[in-house]
């Protein structure tokens, strides 16, 4: 290409080409120019929010003139590149990232000085992106950046909600939910209207026989809905690759409204249809870890697949290549099962449009996918009825029918006769009705399937998948424990303990080879260093507090113990332990004497996280957490000794005041439940303890920290279902400690016992399926033992330096790596 375009053209569009902003004077010009000719502003009304729009138009600009420098240089250089499909992107703010990624923060900070703001205050005028649920969507979001950071051509993929995850608010201690319209003004997209497709539902799907007498399949009638691409520019640190996050919205494709129905005056159904096609990308699925089986989450699923797949198919199809070498040039990667339509939709791309043989075709397939499995529990595993695939995607269907076959098939040549394997394994669940079990066929549809922590792996080989691992062999199963970007989670949300690091290592190389920490650790011993620590730790305390003020009216004090539990409400995940536990503390508090008191270590227990709307337990919980923080705060007897505080609409740009400000966090899920967990990396990265369960990423934290630096407690995974078993079969006896709490529950201590009620009788009626009564005790002493530690304070800032040192595995530039080599074969382009 480059060589037809005339040398004098591309001269004069070189001498032009805009260059974006390199000092403070140049981001001042690009400010100005884009608050007066942009927003159509001035300096007389140029308040904070157009100030904040001003400064992230002249990043943008910046940001674009690399993005497409990057994306020209990975089409000459026509390497394999990896797509990363996920329903959820937990983006945040995306302004300071960008600064810092684009090493332009100190002339931002100047120039806005300049021009009579704080650099602070116009960051937080942004909205969050928050285009996820919890864990899975911010470890999408981690993963981009680190991609773009290390240089891989890699592009995400997914849906451009119009509104994200909702609002919470809580009113008389109840959540209620308050819709996220985001997109009010979002300078990071670029919408490509150029790249548009249409995608087809519902329908009917028929043979046909060619001239040749070869079967053709052809599925037509239906409807067919718009694709339309946003494009997100996604900046790596460090260097100038810039990768591309494409988002599709939806929209009729009329274009507008139907003009025959609506002459003919049929305004409604005109309009209608217009609504039904917005409705796909209108908005996000706000469960996290359940699957509820609707119809227009399918249809979400299929339309970004269909859409994704026809634009990565169309850039393979430009380089001529024959398509056996599709694989080599193409990984895409499954987050979670949500997009294993797409397995399907490539084979029938291959099949029905490119004339491919199955076998042949199926190849590709297989060599191209990879599945990362997020989850174990049964109620997240997706299941679509086979009437509802039957009715909106018929050719599919057949598709997975076949698919099925020929898998069940090779099952019965291995292991003939084993009639139980075989319904065991199949993709269709013999149920009424029946039901595709989407993680089969996303293991079958891939070369590689990966768990995300090592106990995690372990378990669904020998749970979930077992079957799997005797059909494929245990080389198809491995393991990418999770990670976290330190740029966001170190840098920018704390980034005056990333500047004490940096002062002592020489510099911020730790930020791209994070292993570099160990260098840090034998600075535990040096005073001075330990002074800083805590001075630290000390200022992000103090913000907290101020915010604690600010959006609860509680006053706090920094010098107590800040402990944090902040995620998704989920009873698996055990708030309630934790609550039950503050409670338990508080009436132990009650029943001291002044004299004794005044050994009691002050604490403040810190709460955070939305609860799905439709699930009662969770919203029950939050709600309890409320009740005792009511009660509790205003307890003048208890003072500063204990303090209870909910935040409200827990969010990444919260989050990134909230990590940094704990002295311990908790990661408290019942055994073999949390499939990693990163949000227990983030704190501890931050110099904070932690108390956990032996689960998840807790175990492989516990390993490189050693067991001295964290509070581990409870029941092993391996114990949990003969404890369950033994609830529901032998009797159970409810703990005494926690007996007591339910006593002061049930007396309507923290609000009306009936609104409780059934988070009690889930414990001491209902089997306590999550192991709360059993853990308890453990879990209390690890807390006393907490409080002893923490008044020994060099000790405790010694386990924080040593913790924080030995945390470079985490990042997930090393996840990044591990996916690279082990699963898609994918190299790195520097586009300097
Ligand atoms: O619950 C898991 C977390 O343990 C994990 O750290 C995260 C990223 O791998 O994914 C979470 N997850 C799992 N979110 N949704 C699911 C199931 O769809």
């Amino acid at each position: 290409v480059e060589a037809t375009i005339p040398e004098r053209l591309r001269e004069t569009w070189r001498k032009y080409s805009a260059n974006g902003f390199e000092d403070k004077g140049g981001f001042e010009r690009e400010f100005i120019r884009h608050v007066e000719t942009t927003l159509a502003r001035s300096l007389y009304n140029c308040d904070e929010l157009a100030a904040y729009a001003g400064t992230a138009l002249a990043f943008r600009d910046k940001m674009i003139i690399e993005w497409n420098k990057t994306q020209q240089r990975q089409t000459f250089a026509d390497q394999k590149r990896v797509y990363y499909l996920s329903l959820e992107f937990l983006m945040g703010r995306a302004l300071d990232n960008a600064m810092l990624n684009i090493d332009k923060k100190d002339a931002a900070r100047d120039g806005l000085g300049e021009l009579g703001f704080r650099i602070e205050d116009v960051i937080s005028q942004e909205h969050d992106a928050a285009l996820g649920n919890g864990g899975l969507g911010r470890l999408a979001a981690c993963l981009l950046d680190s991609m773009a950071t290390l240089d891989y051509p890699a592009w995400g993929y997914g849906l451009r909600y119009r509104y994200g995850i909702f609002k919470q608010e809580i009113i008389d201690g109840y959540q209620v939910e308050i819709p996220d319209y985001w997109l009010d003004f979002n300078p990071w997209e670029f919408p490509r209207h150029d790249v548009t497709v249409g995608i087809q539902f519902y329908g009917h799907s028929e043979k046909h026989e060619d001239e040749n007498g070869k079967v053709k399949h052809v599925w037509s009638g239906g409807e067919i809905v718009q694709a339309v691409a946003y494009d997100v520019p996604i900046p790596g640190y460090g260097t100038k690759t810039t990768n591309n996050l494409r988002l599709w919205s939806s929209k009729a494709s009329s274009g507008e409204f139907d003009f025959q129905k609506f002459n003919a005056g049929d305004y409604e159904s005109a309009v209608s249809d217009q609504q039904r096609a917005e409705t796909i990308s209108a908005v996000l699925y706000p469960n996290d870890n359940l699957d509820r089986g609707k119809e227009l989450r399918l249809k979400q699923q299929y339309f970004w697949c269909a859409a994704s797949l026809w634009d990565i198919v169309r850039r393979f199809k430009k380089s001529k290549r024959a398509w056996s070498e599709f694989p080599d040039q193409v990984a895409i990667q499954l987050n979670d099962t949500h997009p294993t339509l797409a397995i399907v939709e490539l084979q029938r791309i291959l099949v029905d449009q490119e004339d491919l043989e199955w076998d042949e075709a199926w190849q590709i397939v297989v060599n191209t996918f990879g599945y990362t499995n997020h989850t174990v529990l049964p109620e997240a595993l997706e299941k679509w009825s086979v009437p509802l695939l039957q009715h909106l995607l018929p050719r599919h269907l057949e598709i997975i029918y076949d698919i099925n076959l020929f898998f069940l098939q090779h099952v019965e040549e291995k292991f003939p006769g084993d009639w139980e394997l075989l319904s065991r394994v199949s993709v269709i669940e013999e149920s009424q009705p029946k039901m595709v079990r989407m993680a089969y066929l996303a293991i079958i549809g891939s070369h590689k399937v990966n768990g995300v922590a090592e106990l995690h792996s372990d378990l669904i080989k020998t749970t979930i998948f077992k079957d799997f691992v005797k059909i494929y062999g245990s080389d198809k199963f491995t393991n990418v424990t999770n990670g976290i970007t330190p740029r966001r989670w170190l840098h920018q949300a704390n980034p005056r303990l990333s500047s004490l690091i940096a002062s002592k290592l020489g510099g911020y190389n730790f930020l791209i080879d994070l292993t570099l920490l160990d260098g840090i650790e034998s600075y535990a011993n040096d005073p001075d260093f330990r002074r800083e620590w805590t001075e630290i730790k000390t200022a992000n305390k103090e913000r907290l507090a101020k915010y604690i003020k600010e959006t609860t009216g509680y006053s706090v004090s920094p010098t107590s113990l800040f402990d944090i539990q902040v995620k998704r409400i989920h009873e698996y995940k055990r708030q309630q332990l934790n609550i039950f536990g503050v409670i338990h503390r508080y009436l132990k508090i009650k029943s001291m004497t002044p004299q004794e008191r005044k050994k009691v270590v002050p604490r403040v227990s810190i709460f955070g996280g939305k609860a799905a709307p439709g699930y009662w337990m969770a919203k029950t919980i939050i709600h309890l957490i409320n009740g005792v923080a009511a009660v509790v705060n205003k307890d003048a007897e208890i003072g500063d000794l204990l303090k209870v505080i909910f935040i409200e609409d827990y969010n990444v740009s919260k989050a990134e005041i909230l990590v940094p400000a704990s002295d311990i966090s908790e990661h408290i899920s019942t055994a073999g439940t949390e499939a990693s967990g990163t949000s227990n990396m983030k704190f501890v990265l931050n110099g904070g303890l932690i108390i956990g369960t032996c689960d998840g990423a807790n175990i492989e934290i516990t390993r490189e920290i050693s067991e001295s630096n964290i509070f581990l407690f409870g029941n092993l995974a391996e114990d949990v279902d003969s404890l369950r078993h033994k609830h529901l079969y032998s009797g159970f006896t409810l703990d005494e400690h926690l007996h007591k709490v339910f006593e002061a529950i049930r007396a309507s201590a923290f609000g009306p016992a009936s609104a409780f009620e059934p988070l009690v009788a889930s414990i001491t009626d209902h089997g306590d399926y999550y192991l709360v009564s059993d853990d308890f005790s453990s879990y209390i002493q690890t807390q006393e033992a907490i409080d002893e530690e923490f008044t020994k304070q060099d000790e405790w800032v010694v386990k924080s330096i040593t913790s924080v040192a030995r945390m470079g595995f985490f990042s997930t530039d090393r996840v990044v790596g591990e996916y690279a080599d082990e699963i898609w074969n994918v190299e790195s382009l520097d586009v300097e």
